[in-house]
């Protein structure tokens, strides 16, 4: 099998996937629980059987296809990326790597090679965390780590809960724990994904062999003052939401710089109520997402803000709250498998470099806890999460072929 063939597969499948957007014309918007999440998952789980596997859509919102194995109780080989998107974000972060996965499954099918571990191919349900500000919700299901009550307490900006979307999409939020694989069931995670950042592009590389990926913590912080008239109240009668927060906000990147090793720090949501320009804003939201490989760093970075957002609201005589939305820690990947598929990368002669991951994907929560590996592909000009995201199909379909001989690998291990 050629990279010409794959690649003609990939770029249908890609091409034809763009199409399920709440934003046409501008950008990919696939968020969890939507109609294009529903047409995405449907469509994938055509692509699922015509390659000859199993297909279940889990309690979760995952699609996974299975492709058996001779030895189907041995742990099973999965690889996979998420489905959903940013608002107006590209249309290759996550999606591309599903149809790797399956593109990954022909392969395996039309090589007959022969299989002792069951392959199993999955689209995850909101990984990105975009619409209810968490994320990891499919994998982290898979893992047992979601129940109905994470369910119920997470909400979009509409107030619609998690629970409440899983419901309308046809899903029973009450049964997000039979979304759980059996603990030992999955015995490697392989994960194929843009970059969605400059290097590869910039050094023309084609594959990359992601050594770890960043850990994460994410909030959204609430700050409580009071609305005035904004001309008629003296400067020291105010409770200016907006006053207090916007110096919690304006020291956060420069805390982040400070570390001066690669962690970064984002505030990339405000929202001041009522909003009004001659009213003093009485509540002031903000997110605020810090990624670093030294958990210490994002540790003192998260008590830092919690520190000046007691000394400004005190000093403007409001108060706060600092909703956690996320806590997952960095992650190194399976050096035996990125070994084996630096070897792979030598004798098709595709140019490699190992790098580290500042995005997070599913690996990051299942690389917690199952042996996991991921392959880059490069982004153009390093841009993602926007319209002009671009991959190159031919690219694609290398990391197809060189995650086809690692599964191989991997499968029929006893
Ligand atoms: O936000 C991220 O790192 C990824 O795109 N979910
Ligand atoms: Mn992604
Ligand atoms: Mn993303």
């Amino acid at each position: 099998m050629q990279v010409e063939e794959i690649l003609g597969r990939v770029a249908r499948d890609l091409e034809h996937l763009k199409q399920f957007t709440a934003t046409p014309g501008e950008g990919c918007t696939r968020l969890p629980f939507t109609k294009e999440a529903r047409q995405a998952v449907d469509f994938l789980g055509g692509l699922m059987r015509e390659a000859g596997m199993e297909v279940v859509e889990d309690a979760a919102g995952n699609i996974i296809g299975t492709l058996k194995g001779t030895n189907p109780e041995l742990p099973c080989v999965m690889m996979g990326s998420h489905y959903d998107s940013v608002i107006n974000g590209g249309d290759y972060d996550g999606i591309a790597g599903v149809i790797c996965a399956i593109e990954v499954a022909r392969l395996l099918k039309e090589t007959g090679a022969p299989m002792k571990r069951n392959f199993v191919a999955v689209g995850f349900c909101d990984e990105e965390g975009m619409r209810f500000g968490t994320g990891y919700f499919g994998s982290g299901a898979m893992l047992g780590n979601r129940d109905p009550d994470y369910c119920r307490k997470f909400k979009d900006t509409d107030g619609i809960s998690i629970y409440d979307a899983m419901k309308e999409h046809g899903l029973d939020p009450e049964k997000i724990q039979d979304a759980a694989w059996k603990k030992g069931s999955i015995g490697y995670f392989l994960e194929a994904h843009i970059e969605q950042g400059p290097v590869l592009d910039a050094e023309n590389i084609e594959i990359g062999l992601v050594d770890c990926i960043v850990g994460i913590q994410r909030y959204m912080v609430t700050v409580h003052g009071r609305s005035d008239h904004a001309g008629t109240t003296p400067m020291d009668m105010r409770m200016d939401a907006t006053d207090a927060a916007s110096k919690v906000i304006s020291k956060i990147a420069d805390w982040a710089r400070e570390k001066a090793d690669g962690t970064v720090a984002t505030v990339g949501y405000v929202k001041t109520t009522p909003g009004g320009m001659n009213i003093v804003a009485e509540k002031v939201e903000f997110t605020v997402d810090i990624r670093s490989k030294n958990n210490d760093n994002i540790n003192d970075i998260a008590r830092r803000i919690r520190a000046a957002l007691d000394r400004e609201t005190a000093a403007m005589g409001g108060s706060y709250e600092m909703d956690t939305k996320l806590v997952i820690t960095p992650v190194n990947l399976s050096e035996e498998m990125l070994k084996i598929m630096e070897e792979s990368c030598k004798a098709h002669a595709y140019s490699y470099k190992y790098l580290p991951s500042g995005a997070g994907h599913d690996s990051l929560e299942i690389g917690q806890v199952i042996p996991t590996v991921m392959v880059f592909v490069p982004s153009k000009d390093g841009r993602s999460h926007c319209p002009v995201e671009f991959t190159k199909y031919s690219d694609l379909s290398k990391a197809a072929l060189i995650m086809t001989e690692l599964a191989q690998n991997l499968l029929n291990r006893d």
